[in-house]
């Protein structure tokens, strides 16, 4: 049966994207997907090789399936001196000062989120603590005020929902553009304003900062704080949740973080080895290519699976296992342009936010752990994961020993 029948549309994939990925690997390594008009490739090989080679294989596909809702043009879009410059204006807002105030902003508010579930020792580590986490601390970096969270969290929904979707309805999309739309129109006059007036916030470095004497214009300054606030909250509490879900499904290992945090590293790197929150990555492939045989005609929308390609035994030994001590995870260089896995890319479009993502996770890991004494799956949970393009627990609900707010 199999490829004939198989969609990656499929409700069946949807369930369990994991028990089709060996066979899509070894059958159907380059799976066309006729109603989206897309290649989906699932070997490491294939995926390294079109995240790498950035002549055959270049982002002009995010003209469409990013640009309308980031409102200008994005930092993985750009080539050559631009993206040099404008990356270099945007790292500069994630590392050393810049990062350790916004660790700091990240515990205050992980531990202004958790207090209320302490006395009860239950809590949904995705629906109660992760989605507003991931939206605070967004908003913290940005400067944004803490009272527009929700209108915030929504908007992001229409846009996230829009660069994930494999096929909108001209309602939704509208929707998503409608959500868009409004964002730009509460940004604009805040820039004017942190133009005047710049605190410490990212929005105000970006408006300010000049790299090689080039600086950002509005619709930069707008694309790329639309670009942060899909990029920091959509895959955080997925990764969060899904790490108490590995650690707690291996009690051994949990003990082992348990009386050794310094293993966090390793089983954040681990946990987006296993389980990455963002599994696919959309290419076009310029003037064609042949991966394993298959040919794929000039101008093709490529999708690099990439928890297929985690999951490759060419690539990681025992690939179904989820271990904190695989050596060859590299767990040291997991979060620099040198990692094996590929859950923030790789090549010249590497997440730009790759430590700060580790740096918060391994925040708030550290800092719920010893909080949550005896955490464990609430009674009767049937686990559930949603979305393709990026995934998650639909919900993680944990009991726990309940203790007084601290
Ligand atoms: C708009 C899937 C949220 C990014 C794109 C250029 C987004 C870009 C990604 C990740 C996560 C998103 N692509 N971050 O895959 O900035």
């Amino acid at each position: 049966m199999f490829p004939h029948t198989f969609s990656v549309l499929s409700e069946g994939f949807a369930a369990d994207p994991y028990r089709y990925f060996a066979q899509l690997r070894e059958q159907a390594p380059v799976h066309y997907e006729p109603t989206i008009d897309s290649y989906f490739l699932s070997r490491y090989e294939d995926v390294k090789r079109v995240l790498t080679d950035h002549e055959e294989f270049t982002t002009g596909i995010l003209e469409v399936r990013a640009e309308p809702v980031m409102r200008g043009r994005v930092l993985a879009q750009m080539t050559g001196a631009e993206h040099a410059a404008k990356r270099g204006i945007v790292v500069r807002g994630f590392t050393g000062r810049a990062l350790q105030d916004q660790m700091r902003a990240v515990q205050a508010t992980a531990a202004e989120l958790m207090a209320p579930f302490l006395p009860r020792g239950r809590v949904d580590l995705v629906n109660d603590f992760g989605k507003p986490f991931a939206v605070q601390v967004t908003l913290d970096v940005l400067g944004l005020e803490r009272k527009d969270r929700q209108q915030v969290a929504a908007w992001h929904s229409g846009i996230a929902e829009f660069i994930t979707s494999l096929g909108l309805t001209p309602e939704r999309r509208r929707h998503c553009l409608e959500c868009a739309e409004r964002l730009e129109a509460r940004l604009l006059p805040l820039i004017q304003q942190r133009r005047r007036q710049p605190g410490e916030d990212l929005i105000s470095k970006l408006c300010t900062a000049e790299f090689d004497g080039i600086a950002l214009g509005d619709r930069d300054v707008i694309a790329l704080i639309i670009n942060v606030l899909a990029a920091a909250t959509e895959p955080a509490d997925k990764t969060l949740a899904l790490l108490f879900k590995h650690l707690i499904d291996h009690p051994e290992q949990m003990a082992q973080v348990r009386r050794d945090p310094s293993l966090l590293p390793a089983a954040i790197a681990e946990t987006l080895r296993y389980t990455p929150p963002v599994q696919l990555v959309p290419r076009r492939a310029e003037q064609g290519a042949v991966f394993a045989g298959t040919t794929v005609p000039p101008g093709a929308t490529v999708f690099c699976m990439i928890g297929a390609a985690h999951r490759d035994p060419e690539a990681f030994t025992a690939p179904d296992a989820f271990d904190i001590h695989r050596p060859d995870l590299g767990a040291a260089r997991s979060f620099t342009a040198a990692a094996r896995h590929l859950a923030f890319g790789t090549g010249l479009h590497q997440c730009i936010g790759a430590a700060f993502a580790r740096a918060e996770i391994e925040t708030v890991a550290a800092m719920l752990l010893p909080l949550l004494d005896r955490v464990r799956h609430s009674p009767g949970f049937r686990y559930r994961e949603s979305g393709l393009y990026t995934r998650g627990p639909v919900a993680l609900p944990l009991d726990f020993t309940p203790r007084p707010v601290p």
